[in-house]
């Protein structure tokens, strides 16, 4: 772009070019905006046409910034509460000064007195602080327990180590000609045929490391879409076929789709010779999943099938996108295995027009890596579930989250004392199982520390002390997509004004870094930090970034054709046996099988009929909507005026027999709990099903406990269980449960 990043207006006002992530919400996507400022408040926002990505496009929350930005309920300066007083609203603001002479001394007193383990980093989903939460745990704090408290670590937990497993290779990602700075029109570039859409809805979860309006773009252009999803969405009103699956019974879809491509010898030969590992293995045991018996398992019609798996194969390039559906669910080890199997036996891994594979080392990973040096082998050892779960333990550098549950209920094996909430307001209904027994376990701990931008039920319920963060208009950043693991672009978050006074995720990392390990933390500054990153990677610093506005590095098809895969430099995939794995060599290991298979979900039909007549709808959760990033901006009048409830999707012919209308309140029940939701009706929903979003608290409700803005009412994670996982240790049951619906009075 090489544009001017500020620029001052005749009126008064500047003008700031930035690059979006986080508070408010997101995954590192990084949408182009220009910020207006004028007398110290934001007033205009606007999207950057000269964003190679996002070419001027913006979100409804982007739009809502600036009421996010200047809320009068937003936290602007640091405030203590005394242990006694947690759950009321006895808060005393403080200087950052006191607080770090609260916490500092607490942090060294626990180690010395129970050792650096009985602290631990809770942290959320990827925003920028995902990059920093793992640092503040090993290098500034010194524990080595850092835990994204998701049951089986269902979000991206499941993709990433597959994808580790047996491909070797960074995050799998459709191309969208997202590294060309002309995009679509490069030469290098190939439209895909088509886009399978499997258990993703990209427009609404946006956010997410690909920008979902790329699809639109291709589809101007004439890629088709597939789409595999209980719910026709928007996409699958525009779809070639729809898929409308049992939640769930993916891994059998996927097996079956493999059955027909092997079966009728469609699948690509050379790249299966050359390149994968234990096909004959894959082969015999897709004979299990004849399109007969899948047809029964999913609901979804056997000619459909056979056919989707023909189009699969029959027409290069076809990409494959997967989605969160994969992650919420017990079986999606095996799901993401055949998954990635299908793209590779059909020829689409790191083809123009197919499947992007990242290199196994993360752009801008290496200073992240080098953090968890701080913590010896001793202490790394002590690391909670690290021995129960060796397949999550060595693909992930946290705790296994439902392992975290077990030690702060059970204090083996050992007490936890302290807690730091960085990004994460997980008694919601959000990175959490059963929030209902975290939030009574987390009551043991002595101390904490909650960062957020406005009180919420988490920090209401448990902050000792409050640290505010400033939005990603007020502090400086890099953002990265997919974390480097397979990025497009990386920009600039440029500054563009104060409110308050905040600290950033990494200002906070490196004050403490400096106060608790200085030799980790030798950054004179948040420039100089980044410039440290960049020089030796790109050999750009910081300010040449900014100029820059977007940095996009160059794209290398078929990587593994020439040595850029692995760190011999050999050609091959980055896994024991140099190929793409369709059979593992570690699983047996860690006592799975080595090829995937189906397993019903843990409450169904099938698994439990007799729960099922109590509970005869499907449950599935927390399909995104533009309003909100998880449980954040409900505060936002504007946000909220277009999503004001809790919304829960019928079909119209269910809901008849069950004497619900459109509009009307029902309670949502299980053998877990209850929670509260406004029906809306609606035919694109399996009649069988039910959705219900997740996330949702209510600003305007009591702050003290035992209301805690109502997170207890309309709380859906109140019916998904506890360490229902794989055997692996990933995937949880979020989107696969069983309910009964009922209306109520009120
Ligand atoms: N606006 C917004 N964007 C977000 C987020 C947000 O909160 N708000 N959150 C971000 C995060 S953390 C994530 S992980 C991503 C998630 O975003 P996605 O990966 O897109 O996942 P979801 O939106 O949860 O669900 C996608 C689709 O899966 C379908 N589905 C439900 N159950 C099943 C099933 O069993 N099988 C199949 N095949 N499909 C199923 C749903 O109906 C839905 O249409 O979004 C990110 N982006
Ligand atoms: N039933 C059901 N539950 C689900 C899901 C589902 O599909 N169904 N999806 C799950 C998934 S995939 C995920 S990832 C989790 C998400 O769960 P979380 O990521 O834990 O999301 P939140 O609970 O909203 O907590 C995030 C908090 O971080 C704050 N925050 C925002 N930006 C920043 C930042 O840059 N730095 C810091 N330090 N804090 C920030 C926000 O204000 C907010 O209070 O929810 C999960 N929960
Ligand atoms: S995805 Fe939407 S909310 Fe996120 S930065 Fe882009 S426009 Fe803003
Ligand atoms: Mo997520």
């Amino acid at each position: 772009m090489n544009k001017e990043w500020k620029h001052d207006n005749e009126d008064g006002s500047y003008t700031v070019r930035t690059c979006g992530w986080s508070p408010p919400g997101d995954h590192p996507v990084g949408c182009g905006m220009k910020l207006t400022v004028k007398g110290g408040k934001l007033v205009k926002v606007e999207g950057d046409a000269e964003h190679p990505i996002s070419q001027g496009r913006l979100c409804v929350r982007c739009l809502a910034l600036a009421e996010y930005v200047h809320h009068p309920t937003r936290i602007i300066s640091p405030m203590k509460r005394s242990i006694e007083d947690r759950g009321k609203e006895k808060w005393s603001k403080i200087s950052w000064e006191e607080a770090w002479d609260i916490i500092v001394p607490k942090i060294l007193q626990l180690k010395k007195d129970h050792g650096a383990e009985s602290i631990v980093v809770f942290g959320g989903t990827g925003r920028e602080a995902c990059l920093y939460y793992y640092p503040l745990g090993f290098a500034s704090i010194g524990t080595p327990n850092v835990c994204y408290p998701l049951s089986g670590w269902s979000c991206y937990g499941p993709r990433c180590a597959i994808t580790d497993y047996i491909l070797g290779a960074g995050y799998p990602e459709i191309d969208f000609a997202g590294t060309f700075p002309d995009r679509y029109d490069n030469p290098a570039f190939t439209l895909p045929k088509y886009i399978v859409e499997w258990g993703k809805n990209p427009l609404m979860s946006n956010p997410d490391g690909f920008y979902g309006h790329s699809l639109i773009d291709m589809m101007k252009r004439g890629t088709k879409i597939i789409s595999i999803d209980p719910r026709i969405t928007w996409l699958g009103t525009r779809s070639e076929y729809v898929c409308q699956l049992r939640p769930g019974t993916d891994t059998a879809l996927a097996m079956a789709f493999l059955n027909v491509i092997i079966n009728e010898d469609l699948y690509d030969h050379e790249f299966v010779d050359k390149w994968c590992y234990g096909f004959d293995e894959l082969k015999e045991r897709v004979q299990e999943y004849s399109p007969e018996k899948v047809a029964e398992i999913t609901w979804v019609p056997k000619q459909t099938i056979i056919e989707v798996a023909r189009i699969i194969a029959m027409n290069k390039p076809t990409a494959i996108q997967w989605g969160l559906a994969v992650d919420e669910n017990p079986n999606g080890v095996q799901l993401g295995h055949a998954i990635l199997s299908l793209g590779a036996i059909t020829g689409n891994l790191d083809v123009p027009g197919g499947i992007t594979l990242g290199a196994p080392a993360a752009l801008l990973g290496k200073w992240r890596m080098d953090t968890r040096s701080n913590i010896s082998e001793e202490l790394w050892d002590k690391r909670i579930g690290a021995k129960e779960w060796p397949a999550l333990a060595n693909a992930l550098a946290t705790t296994h989250p439902d392992e975290t549950l077990d030690t702060l209920e059970t204090g083996k094996p050992y007490k936890l004392r302290m807690g730091w909430f960085n990004s994460s307001n997980f008694i919601t209904a959000t990175c959490s199982a059963q929030p209902d027994r975290w939030y009574r376990a987390l009551k043991s701990l002595e101390f904490n520390v909650v960062q957020d931008c406005f009180m919420t039920p988490t920090a209401m319920a448990f902050a000792d002390i409050f640290l505010p963060l400033p939005t990603f208009a007020e502090h400086d950043g890099i953002v990265i997509t997919h974390f480097g693991r397979n990025p497009v672009f990386l920009g600039a978050m440029n500054k563009a004004f104060t409110v308050g006074d905040c600290k950033s995720d990494i200002e906070v990392c490196i004050e403490l870094g400096k106060k608790l390990h200085p030799d980790m933390w030798e950054f004179d500054d948040v420039p100089d930090f980044f410039s440290k990153q960049l020089k030796p990677e790109l050999g750009i610093d910081f300010n040449d970034l900014r100029e820059l506005g977007v940095y996009q590095p160059k794209y290398t098809y078929g990587k593994h054709e020439k040595g850029l895969l692995r760190p011999d430099g050999e050609p091959g995939f980055n896994t024991v046996t140099g190929m793409v794995e369709l059979t593992s060599t570690l699983f047996e290991t860690w006592g799975d099988d080595a090829l995937p298979y189906y397993k019903e979900p843990p409450y169904s039909p099938v698994s439990t009929p007799e729960l099922f007549n109590e509970y005869p709808l499907i449950l599935t959760t927390g399909a995104r909507t533009f309003t909100s990033f998880h449980s954040e901006h409900r505060q936002i009048s504007t946000l909220r005026e277009i999503t004001p409830d809790p919304v829960c999707e019928l079909h119209p012919e269910t809901a008849q027999n069950l004497g619900i209308n459109e509009g009307d309140w029902v309670d949502l029940e299980n053998m877990f709990g209850k929670c509260k939701m406004k029906a809306h009706l609606t035919p694109c929903i399996h009649p069988r099903v039910v959705h219900a979003v997740h996330g949702w608290w209510f600003p305007e409700k009591p702050a003290e406990e035992p209301s805690l803005y109502g997170v207890w009412d309309s709380n859906i994670n109140k019916l998904v269980p506890h360490k229902h996982i794989g055997k692996l240790g990933f995937g949880a049951p979020f989107k696969q449960m069983i309910c009964k619906a009922s209306r109520r009075e009120a």
